[in-house]
C-alpha cells in the first residue's frame, strides 16, 4: 500500500517518469509559508538570491521544515523507499515578466548523483501555469539512458551552464501546473525544461534536489546530507545539521561551503564557469 501517493499515480510516476498534481499544503499553510520567505527574502536579499537560492534550507527554518514534512516524505517513500536523505534543495523563482527560462535537460547529466535512486520533489509556493512559466516533461524519457547535452551559456537560462538536450520533440511535453501547495515528483532521467514568466506575479518553486536513497553516491564532488527518514546505511556522506534561526552566520557559513563543493560538481568538465 502506497503511503501517499494513490496506486494510479505510483504507476504514473513509473510509467511517465513524473507524477503531479499531489496535494500537500492547504492554501492556509502555504500562504504562511510563502510569507515567512519572503521576509526572509525582504531581511536578506543579497543571501537568497543567484548561487544563494542553492541549499537555503541550510540557513531557513521555514525551507527546513519543508523538506522535512512528513506528508511530502510519504509521497517520496513511495517512489524510493523508506529510507530517505535530503541531499540539497533550490529556489526557483521567477519574477513577473522576465525572461529566465530553464532549458531541456536531465537532472542526472550533471549532478553526480548514481545510481539513479533518487527523486526530485518540487513545491509550489506561488500558484505555477503554464503563463507564468511552470514545468514541462517529456513523459517517458526517463526510460532512455542519459543523452548529451549542448553547453550553451544562455544569457536568460536559469541552469549553470546553459546546459540544454538538443532537438527534444517539445510537441510530446506536457504542461505541470500546480496551485500553491501542491508538489510534483519527477525521475532523475525525465526531460523536462520551463518557460519564461508571462505574467504580473512572482513564480515561486523549491525544489528539493533531491531526495537519495542511502545507496546512492556523488560521484563527481562532495555532499552533506540530512537523514530525513529511516537509517542512513550507505554512510557515504556526511550528516548535515538543521538550522533553528533565519540566516544563523555559522548556518550560512556551512550553505557556502556546501554550495562551493556543488559548484565544482556543476562545472566540472565545463570549459568555463557560468553565473551561479
Ligand atoms: O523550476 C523549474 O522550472 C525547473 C526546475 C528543475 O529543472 C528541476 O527541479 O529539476
Amino acid at each position: 500500500m502506497p503511503k501517499r501517493l494513490t496506486g494510479a499515480q505510483q504507476a504514473a510516476y513509473h510509467r511517465d517518469g513524473f507524477v503531479a498534481p499531489i496535494d500537500i499544503f492547504s492554501a492556509e499553510e502555504v500562504a504562511g509559508i510563502r510569507a515567512e520567505l519572503e521576509a526572509a527574502e525582504a531581511a536578506h536579499g543579497d543571501q537568497l538570491s543567484a548561487a544563494g537560492r542553492n541549499n537555503a534550507h541550510y540557513v531557513l527554518p521555514v525551507l527546513d521544515r519543508i523538506a522535512h514534512d512528513p506528508r511530502i516524505l510519504d509521497a517520496v517513500e513511495d517512489v524510493i523507499g523508506p529510507d530517505i536523505l535530503v541531499a540539497g534543495t533550490t529556489l526557483f523563482i521567477k519574477e513577473p515578466a522576465t525572461e529566465g527560462f530553464i532549458s531541456w535537460h536531465q537532472d542526472a547529466r550533471y549532478i553526480g548523483l548514481e545510481p539513479h535512486d533518487w527523486v526530485t520533489a518540487w513545491l509550489a509556493i506561488s500558484d505555477v501555469t503554464e503563463e507564468n512559466g511552470c514545468m514541462r516533461m517529456v513523459p517517458g524519457t526517463h526510460n532512455a539512458p542519459l543523452v548529451a547535452h549542448v553547453d550553451t551559456y544562455g544569457e536568460d537560462n536559469m541552469l549553470t551552464r546553459g546546459q540544454t538536450v538538443p532537438d527534444v520533440d517539445e510537441d510530446a511535453s506536457v504542461p505541470v501546473p500546480l496551485k500553491a501547495g501542491q508538489l510534483s515528483l519527477h525521475h532523475p532521467r525525465i526531460v523536462h525544461g520551463s518557460g519564461a514568466n508571462r505574467s504580473g506575479a512572482r513564480r515561486v518553486g523549491f525544489a528539493i534536489q533531491s531526495y537519495i536513497s542511502p545507496a546512492v553516491e556523488q560521484v563527481i564532488g562532495r555532499i552533506w546530507v540530512q537523514t530525513a527518514r529511516g537509517t542512513d546505511y550507505g554512510g557515504h556522506h556526511t550528516e548535515a545539521k538543521r538550522p533553528t534561526s533565519v540566516m544563523a552566520a555559522d548556518d550560512i557559513a556551512f550553505r557556502d561551503r556546501t554550495n562551493d563543493e556543488l559548484s565544482k560538481i556543476f562545472y566540472a568538465d565545463a570549459a568555463k564557469e557560468g553565473k551561479y
